[in-house]
């Protein structure tokens, strides 16, 4: 199996953990973190780096790293690495995924505990037992126990983003199969829900057993869980579960608009039905006693039977597209074309990887024509925040970079942290120097969700603060939102011309889409950010459109979709 950059990223990652869950040299340790870091930043063509063995030439890659690289590369693998998982039980590896419990305390609690699955850490942190052990106490095994509980609250679920590409992946394979006719993914993931419980793939065909002798023995699937006449249940090498069902040219369109969901959407198309006299089921549309079968031949076909348009998937969630779709009212979604540029970057200024003219470039790859530069401020010291002199420096690099490049302009802006208090980390005479400021917490999560409200007001109430990014911090299937009063803080927003971003790293997708419509009715426009850290980051935007499409946005609620000139009169007239 090849691997990209970031799945061999990954594999160092998790070498360095076990190295260290193990008490191997720490300068070992460290050497793998670096060189997983390196190839998740970088901007070089790594298979080229490959074929010319320039691997080496890299900054903190040496020759043994260098091999390791090369063979994950061709087999997904290498020696070092299989003969170190062998050396620890699963459960214990399994204990790394615990938030806040590192890789030397796994180490520790495997060595002098002799616990080897997380069901015996949680019994031993309910006996009280963890908090004697050295260097633990009562607060740390407090937070294990949270962190169990939330490692099982999430385990079976996967981000949209990993599950995208091994869905789009496991349709194309299916595409191949000779008896299928027609083949779609439904389920969440067609849906673009943030995150995801498995794959639900639709197949049309003549010969449904032939898809099922071909699709449990695909080569991604690592376990079959269950294979009947029609339906077929599997796991993925991504650990994903993927559901097949196959059903009659006739039935497709019916399948896939079920299969789709969601739930509360197939109620109300099944409701609406009835009201017609008619029953919609997985199979087909039928019409009164005699249950006379109603053709369609797609989707689009079946809305139209009850004077709907077409409901993109992303809105089907019984939340107003059944209302606007017989209205003719239905958004027409934002698309990755509308976006003219992005802001919200990071660069070697603060904690990004590349530099402000590496990451002008990869801008203007991409077809973007401005790039907002947003590193952090000052009290942000753990990702290198800037001083008011690095600032004016920063300023001044992106003043002489204008003046040189062509086809990209840079915007001078900082992602400066609310503090405690809700003030903000600079005074209002550095703030006033920037094209426009993004606010956002990075500190201090534990508060009421009133302190926590009143904290986002007060520091989006500053007349310099254009946008607050990533509004309630989650971190996907790792951590929960601060917690927010929502509805609040867009009012605040709205009375005071703050856009809120929908931050596209994968684990954020944070503005939750469910609140698009109440910001687009109160007027607040959102960004859809990159929140690059290297050039690569750049192209997360694409999950970003995906949960905007899902919040019903237009290009017209969406500042990078507006022109340099609309967007920094936008950021003008707001300051004022
Ligand atoms: P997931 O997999 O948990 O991320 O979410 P979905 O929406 O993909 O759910 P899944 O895979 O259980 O089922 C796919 C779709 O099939 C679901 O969105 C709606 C439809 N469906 C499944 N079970 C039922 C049901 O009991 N009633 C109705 N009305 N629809 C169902
Ligand atoms: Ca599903
Ligand atoms: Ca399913
Ligand atoms: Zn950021």
């Amino acid at each position: 199996m090849n691997m990209d950059k970031h799945q061999i990223a990954n594999v160092l990652a998790e070498m360095a953990a076990l190295l260290d869950l193990k008490g191997e040299n720490p300068f070992k340790v460290r050497a793998y973190e670096n060189a997983a870091r390196v190839l998740d930043g970088l901007s070089q063509d790594l298979d080229h780096l490959i074929a010319r063995k320039q691997l080496t030439d890299i900054k903190g890659i040496g020759a043994n790293l260098a091999t390791h690289i090369t063979e994950l590369h061709a087999h997904g693998t290498f020696d070092e690495y299989v003969q170190l998982r062998r050396s620890i039980p699963e459960g214990v590896v399994a204990m790394l995924a615990i938030p806040g419990l590192g890789a030397k305390k796994v180490g520790t609690l495997w060595k002098k505990l002799k616990i080897t699955t997380i069901d015996e850490l949680e019994k031993m942190c309910r006996a009280g037992k963890i908090a004697k052990l050295e260097g633990f106490g009562e607060k740390s095994q407090e937070k294990i126990l949270k962190g169990i509980e939330s490692v099982r609250r999430f385990s079976g679920r996967h981000l949209v983003s990993e599950a995208h590409v091994a869905a789009a992946a496991l349709l194309d394979a299916v595409k191949k199969c000779k008896a299928v006719l027609r083949a779609e993914v439904g389920g969440s993931v067609r849906r673009y829900v943030e995150t995801v419980g498995d794959i639900d793939i639709l197949v049309a065909t003549k010969n449904p057993e032939a898809v099922m002798d071909y699709f449990v023995t695909l080569p991604d699937v690592t376990q079959v869980v269950a294979k009947g006449a029609t339906k077929s249940s599997v796991v993925l090498s991504s650990g994903i579960n993927a559901d097949l069902r196959a059903v009659t040219e006739r039935e497709f369109p019916f399948t896939l608009h079920y299969f789709t969901g969601s739930k509360a959407h197939n109620v109300a198309m099944r409701s609406l039905a009835k009201q017609h006299d008619m029953k919609l089921n997985e199979y087909g549309l039928f019409k009164g006693k005699d249950e006379k079968r109603i053709p369609c031949k797609d989707e689009a076909a079946i809305f139209a039977v009850f004077g709907l348009d077409f409901i993109p998937p992303e809105l089907r969630e019984d939340m107003g597209e059944m209302e606007a779709a017989a209205k003719k009212s239905l958004p027409r979604l934002v698309e990755q074309g509308d976006l003219k540029g992005v802001l919200h970057a990071h660069t070697t200024y603060s904690d990004g990887r590349a530099s402000l003219e590496e990451m002008a470039f990869a801008a203007k790859k991409r077809g973007f024509a401005y790039l907002g530069i947003s590193d952090h401020s000052k009290s942000a010291a753990y990702a290198g925040g800037l001083s008011v002199e690095q600032i004016h420096q920063q300023h001044r690099e992106i003043d002489q970079l204008n003046k040189k490049l062509t086809g990209i302009r840079l915007l001078k802006g900082i992602e400066c942290d609310i503090l405690a208090d809700g003030s903000l980390d600079y005074s209002d005479d550095i703030l006033e120097t920037f094209d426009f400021v993004i606010a956002s917490i990075h500190s201090k999560f534990t508060m009421t969700e009133s302190e926590m409200t009143k904290r986002i007001c007060a520091a989006i109430s500053n007349p310099h603060v254009d946008i607050l990014a990533h509004p309630t911090g989650r971190l996907l299937l790792t951590r929960d939102p601060y917690p927010v009063d929502m509805l609040k803080v867009i009012q605040c927003a709205a009375k005071q011309g703050v856009a809120i971003e929908i931050n596209s790293h994968p684990q954020r997708l944070d503005l939750d889409w469910r609140w698009g419509q109440q910001m687009m009715a109160l007027g607040v426009k959102t960004l859809i950010s990159p929140d690059a850290h290297s050039t690569d980051g750049l192209d997360v935007v694409r999950f970003g459109i995906g949960i905007a499409r899902k919040g019903w946005f237009e290009k017209e609620d969406v500042l990078n979709c507006f022109g340099v000139d609309n967007l920094l009169m936008h950021f003008q007239r707001h300051e004022k």
